[in-house]
């Protein structure tokens, strides 16, 4: 049995999250995706928008996906592939050479990622959207305090 496993934040989860999560499942009869806790994430350097618990849902919550585990720290991945008996370690080539290493225990592969679409560029267009609606309502309380000057 094809064992698979891969890792990640999944935050904001987006097209290229499910394009990676599919093809890895279509690599073997199981796959596990280990989902960065909270804690790891701030190791990370990462700050999610979903919590843990969200993310972990939306992970578990997919056809493809067979079990959901936490990523608690970068070391865990070797004793996961002999724990679950991995056959199969897979990322997005953003991540390509970075854990060769692995390659002892089972096979590694690294997938083209998803091309314009990122956590990272989401957030920015919600950050834009945010100050866009705060502009607005700035200028429309503005006016109505234009509007009560005037009456006084
Ligand atoms: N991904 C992708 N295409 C995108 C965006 C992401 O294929 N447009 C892939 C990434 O290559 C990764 C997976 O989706 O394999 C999850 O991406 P992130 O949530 O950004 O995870 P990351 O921060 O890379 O964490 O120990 C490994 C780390 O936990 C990976």
């Amino acid at each position: 049995m094809n064992i698979v496993i891969t890792y990640g934040t999944f935050d904001l989860f987006h097209i290229g999250h499910l394009n990676i999560l599919e093809s890895l499942s279509h690599m073997g009869e199981k796959l596990i995706v280990g989902v960065s806790t909270d804690e790891f994430n701030l190791l990370k350097g990462k700050n999610s928008i979903h919590s843990f618990e969200e993310r972990s849902r939306i992970i578990a919550a997919l056809t493809c996906v067979d079990e959901v585990i936490p990523e608690n720290d970068w070391d865990q991945k070797s004793s996961d592939i002999k724990k679950y008996g991995v056959t199969l370690f897979g990322m997005g080539e953003d991540w390509k050479g970075k854990f060769d290493d692995l390659s002892a225990s089972c096979e590694v592969v690294y997938l083209p990622r998803t091309p314009s679409i990122s956590t990272t560029d989401l957030k920015k267009v919600l950050s834009k959207i945010d100050s866009a609606a705060i502009q607005q309502i700035k200028t429309g309380l503005d006016s109505v305090l234009d509007l009560v000057k005037a009456i006084e």
